[in-house]
């Protein structure tokens, strides 16, 4: 059994009934209800920003009070208290207290929605909004304020050196190797509210499939990559997640 899928429930019975392993990968449209823009859609955030200003490490280089701001504002939004998790990340956490299923949530928000929904041990891989992280000692810390040229790190004191810990474009997401070993070995993987437009996060349904796992969307529309699906389901993840969860733990 996976050390590092989550582990539900006690352990009654589970000698008897292996559990079933399920990766779910969720995007921005499992947080769009919630009231935070996707990146792609009409409206979302790539219409107002442009990825080369502000989500490269050479935006960063060429003009970090511009990507500070751009996060200083992402983050204020996230602090906003109308901001809160919906009925598609509680269920979610209500499948990780499941005793028949070992669930590895993998998630491609920076925004802590899914933690505010009950989960915990949330993998995500491209980073988190609310944590900063100085370029100077790699110290990586909880930080939910403002980020601006002049702050200094207060680890080390260096100045100017503090970024979002967030993965852009051309950096590495994290955990890869760890996910890749799980989806590998999982029976079930399930995608909600992503587009299909950025790897490798894109590419885990045919890892996933070609190792023999059954493979369902949960979207708004058919994704990029809808077409590598066994099974998918269209429409507002709010509606769609729970019912879901719902037949799972049935
Ligand atoms: C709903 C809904 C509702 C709406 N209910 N659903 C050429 C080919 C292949 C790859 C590449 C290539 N050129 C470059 C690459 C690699 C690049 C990439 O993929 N580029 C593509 C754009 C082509 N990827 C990378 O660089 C990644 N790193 C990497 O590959 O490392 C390896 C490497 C490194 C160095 C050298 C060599 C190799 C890193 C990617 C980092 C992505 N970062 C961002 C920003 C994070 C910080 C921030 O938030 O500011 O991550 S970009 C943005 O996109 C964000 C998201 O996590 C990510 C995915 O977006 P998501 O979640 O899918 O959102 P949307 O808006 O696209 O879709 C929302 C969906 O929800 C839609 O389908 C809606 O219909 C749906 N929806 N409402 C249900 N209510």
């Amino acid at each position: 059994m996976s050390e590092t899928l989550a582990r539900a429930g006690g352990d009654g019975g589970a000698a008897a009934r292996p559990r079933k392993r399920i990766i779910v990968l969720t995007g921005a449209g499992v947080s769009q209800e919630s009231g935070l823009a996707t990146f792609r859609d009409a409206g979302g955030i790539w219409a107002r920003y442009r990825i080369e200003d502000v989500a490269t490490p050479d935006a960063y280089a060429r003009d970090p009070a511009r990507v500070l701001d751009f996060y200083t504002q992402r983050r204020a939004q996230l602090r906003d208290p109308a901001i809160d998790a919906n009925d598609a990340h509680r269920a979610l956490a209500r499948l990780a207290g499941s005793d028949r299923h070992e669930l590895l949530l993998v998630t491609q928000n920076v925004d802590d929605l899914h933690e505010r929904g009950g989960s915990a041990g949330v993998l995500h891989m491209h980073g988190e909004l609310f944590k900063t992280r100085c370029l100077a000692c790699d110290r990586l810390v909880d930080d939910r304020a403002d980020l601006t040229v002049a702050r200094a790190c207060d680890g080390c004191g260096a100045a100017g050196r503090l970024r979002p810990h967030v993965v852009w474009f051309g950096e590495m997401p994290l955990e890869l190797d760890r996910i890749y070993s799980e989806l590998m070995d999982c029976d079930l993987f399930v995608s909600i509210g992503t587009s299909g437009h950025v790897y490798p996060a894109a590419d885990f349904v045919r890892a996933a499939r070609s190792a023999g796992a059954r493979t369902l969307e949960l979207n708004l529309e058919p994704s990029e990559g809808a077409t590598s699906f066994h099974d998918a389901r269209y429409g507002p993840a709010s509606i769609l997640v729970p019912a879901w969860v719902d037949e799972i733990l049935a």
